[in-house]
């Protein structure tokens, strides 16, 4: 990525649409505009314009400008509101990239440049990629609030408390050395360093919820061959996605179909039946239903009338529980939970009830986690870590002082202000060209 350069590209999605964005950014942006579209409007005001190349008209459109720095990338900026036409777009694009400056932006560089230039920090450009991937009301709204900076207040205000309790100690270790009083640190300063950990703490124990709401509810359905899994992830996911035999040893993959149940997505899980087998493909099947039963938030444990029994296998961390399936062939055993079966339609309102109250719980969405990805573990395990230490490190200032440092580096690193280049080119790849 060249940082000089103006890029442009379609912002907007597949073609033909009804209207297309066409974006901007860079020093050549104003030249640029002038030529194609004549004077510039004012500063973030729409103009109907004609688009043209030279003396032939492209397209009619709407214009729009950005001056820098108040714009989204932090540079001058345009957008242009297009018909939706592949011809129209690709005409425009092309017009914008034979002038000198002007390149096709690469995946994600619009964001970059606004990252570069302190429009957003790491953890709002990981925001906006969550919202622009959300699928669920609970995806939208973890996502805008992480966006508008949610996560970097809250760490904000860690790194002031940080940042005192690292001052303080610096001054009472200078007050030290001069007079030889010995740098060891009062318990208030303690109890300072025991409150902001017990803060973080409270952050980390939620980000089990948080990513919950981002990645889903994973729910296994698991059980002996035939009992009727993939029926009910048909039945679940409304579609006819897995195949359904009367054969034990149907499905072998895992399957994963997400759905939105009440704005939380869950995602469910079919996989092969437990049990021993000469096939290498199914033994295979059963090795990575096992996985996948070993990391699910809640296992459905299905039995049937017409299958021998299985009891639930040892390797089971989360919840439970057990759903008699094939309701209409037979009474439901007594230590099922719920009974449901998919061809008469039984059972499915109360479990997917049930899904619903049990999603809801598991992601806490009465209060916005803001916490929920991968990264945010490491770096609040390292600031507590680095806390913790702190605290045991009363007697010695300049350890403890070392310590808080260590602490204030995994935040500054959460925002991206210190070491981003790794985490950077991973996240800004993942974006779409025109973000
Ligand atoms: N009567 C009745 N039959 C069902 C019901 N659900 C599934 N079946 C039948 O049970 C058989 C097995 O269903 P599947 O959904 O393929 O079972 P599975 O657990 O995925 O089986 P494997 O993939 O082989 O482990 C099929 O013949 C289904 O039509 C039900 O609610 N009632
Ligand atoms: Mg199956």
């Amino acid at each position: 990525m060249r940082a000089g350069d103006t890029i442009v590209a379609l912002s907007s999605g597949t073609l033909p649409s009804g209207v297309a964005v066409i974006r901007l950014s860079g020093p050549a942006v104003r030249e640029a505009v002038v030529s194609a579209a004549g004077p510039l409007p004012p500063a973030r005001q729409l103009r109907l314009a004609e688009i043209r190349r030279g003396d032939e008209l492209l397209d009619r459109g709407l214009v729009v400008f950005f001056p820098g720095p108040h714009s989204f990338t932090g540079e001058d900026c345009a957008e242009l509101q297009v018909h939706g036409s592949p011809a129209v777009v690709r005409a425009i694009l092309r017009m914008f990239t034979d002038r000198p400056g002007i390149r096709l932006a690469e995946a994600g560089e619009f964001t970059r440049r606004a990252f570069d230039n302190g429009k957003l920090d790491l953890t709002e450009v990981e925001g906006l990629g969550d919202l622009i991937l959300a699928e669920t009301e609970n995806q939208r709204k973890q996502a805008v609030s992480r966006l508008a900076g949610g996560l970097t207040q809250l760490i904000g205000g860690w790194r002031e408390r940080l940042l005192d309790l690292r001052a303080e100690i610096e001054a009472r270790l200078d007050f030290s050395n001069e007079g030889d009083v010995p740098a060891e640190l009062p318990e208030t300063v303690g109890a300072a360093i025991g409150s902001l950990r017990e803060d973080v703490e409270t952050a980390l124990a939620s980000i089990n919820h948080g990513r919950i709401v981002r990645e889903g509810l994973r729910v296994a359905l698991a059980g002996p061959p035939n009992v009727g899994k993939s029926s009910l992830l048909n039945a679940l996911a409304r579609s006819d996605i897995a195949i359904v035999t009367d054969e034990a040893g149907t499905t072998r993959d895992v399957r994963e179909v997400a759905i939105d149940i009440n704005g939380q997505l869950v995602v469910l899980l079919d996989m092969a039946g437990l049990r021993e087998t000469d096939s290498a493909a199914e033994a295979e099947g059963v090795r990575r239903a096992k996985q996948e039963i070993a990391r699910a938030d809640l296992i459905l444990w299905l039995s049937a009338p017409d299958v021998p029994a299985l009891p639930p296998i040892d390797i089971i961390d989360a919840p439970v529980w057990r759903v008699a399936t094939k309701a209409d062939l037979g009474a439901r055993p007594g230590d099922a939970d719920l009974a449901v079966s998919v061809i008469a339609g039984s059972g499915m309102d109360i479990l997917v009830q049930r899904l619903d109250r049990f999603a809801a719980a598991s992601s806490g969405s009465s209060e916005l986690v803001l916490v929920s990805r991968e990264r945010d573990r490491s770096a609040l395990l390292q600031a507590s870590a680095g806390l913790e230490d702190a605290g045991s490190h009363l007697l010695d200032g300049e350890l403890a002082a070392e310590d808080l440092r260590r602490a204030s580096f995994a935040l500054e690193r959460l925002l991206g202000r210190m070491d981003a280049e790794a985490v950077l080119d991973r996240l800004f790849g993942a974006f779409c060209i025109g973000k």
